[in-house]
């Protein structure tokens, strides 16, 4: 009797324990390996992105490009640094990138100098480099095996030559006008072309004086204290150049304060770049004149591009993104819609 009973209550301790044990370690006993997160990672593209910073609204939509373009769905582990504006801090997440043997780095170097040597520490660890948006200044031009970005010096042209188009709109087009223009980054690429290309009409016409022209770090900020500044100075400005919307934002407030008006109805003619949404409703209320577009969404190029290399495909030296100009005739309510930055 009891012998039977130890026997079935043994086989019942038997069945009771497996099934605590499968409980507990049975997920695990049958992982299939190619389930288990930790290979799944290691399959990974890793790629690590030092950001510049945070300093507009054109780099918040830049940074949710890369961040939707590079997730884990689309097969990739995502290191992002935010370098706050500070070139020290993107050389250090470049080596930290380098340290961490990520599969490839991408930057949008905030100055185009003071990169050959990371970028030669990259090239001896057999690190891809790709730039985004920005450029950078290098003898050695295998230091980086793409760009992703803007022509900046052509759209500093194409401001120039819709300010020559206005002009004669207008009948002034001989008359004295005088500009004055607030510039981005010193030394960023995208202050240097707009700069260089607006210059390059503006050599074209003697009766445009340029006032002046001062960084104003593409923030608001500095651009309201920088248009403060000019219009104490030149109580005749006719027409402001600001290269973003951030710092057009900050200069339409200094002239609003001032006392005088801007826009199609008004005394001062605004010409900014960049294109975000809510400077084209400021374009489509007739306050900026023109907005000359700077594409942040680089995402799907940039993966585009590493697509091409893991395939061992070549690419381009540079790939340009679409953009175009905004004024209050093609700025439609549908355009505002559908705009996703
Ligand atoms: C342009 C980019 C500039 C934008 C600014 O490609 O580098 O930096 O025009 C941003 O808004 O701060």
């Amino acid at each position: 009797m009891f012998r039977k009973r130890s026997y079935s209550l043994a086989v019942i301790g038997i069945l009771l324990g497996s099934i605590i044990l499968l409980m507990l370690f049975g997920s695990r006993l049958f992982t299939d390996i190619e389930e288990d997160p930790q290979v799944e990672e290691e399959k990974r593209i890793v790629v690590g992105v030092s950001q510049l910073g945070s300093e507009s609204g054109w780099r918040t939509a830049n940074t949710e490009s890369v961040q939707n373009a590079f997730t884990t769905q689309n097969g990739y582990f995502l290191i992002f640094n935010n370098a706050r504006q500070k070139q020290e801090n993107q050389l250090k997440a470049i080596r930290s990138f380098i340290s961490q043997r990520v599969d490839y780095i991408i930057f949008s170097p905030v100055v185009e100098t003071g990169w050959e040597t990371v970028l030669q520490e990259a090239k001896e660890a057999g690190i891809p480099v790709i730039l985004m948006d920005r450029n950078v200044d290098v003898e050695d031009e295998s230091l980086y095996v793409t760009c992703v970005g803007s022509d900046f010096t052509a759209e500093g042209e194409k401001a120039g030559h819709w300010l020559e188009q206005e002009l004669r709109r207008r009948g002034y087009a001989g008359n004295d006008v005088n500009i004055v223009i607030l510039m981005g980054t010193e030394g960023s690429s995208s202050q240097i072309g707009r700069t260089a290309g607006f210059a390059s009409v503006a050599a074209e016409h003697k009766n445009w004086n340029i006032l002046d022209q001062e960084f104003a770090d593409f923030t608001s900020t500095r651009g309201r204290e920088v248009m403060r500044g000019f219009l104490r100075k030149y109580p005749d400005i006719d027409v402001v150049v600001s290269q973003n919307d951030d710092m057009t934002f900050g200069a339409i407030e200094a002239i609003r304060e001032s006392g005088r008006t801007v826009g199609v109805d008004g005394d001062i003619v605004i010409l900014s770049f960049d294109a975000l949404r809510s400077a084209l409703e400021m374009v489509a209320a007739g306050d900026i004149n023109v907005d000359i577009e700077c594409n942040p969404n680089q995402g799907e190029y940039l993966l585009r591009v590493i697509d091409m290399l893991e395939a061992g495909g070549q690419v381009e030296r540079r790939y340009y993104v679409e953009e175009d100009v905004f004024t209050i005739e093609n700025v439609t309510q549908e355009l505002l819609r559908e705009r996703t930055y």
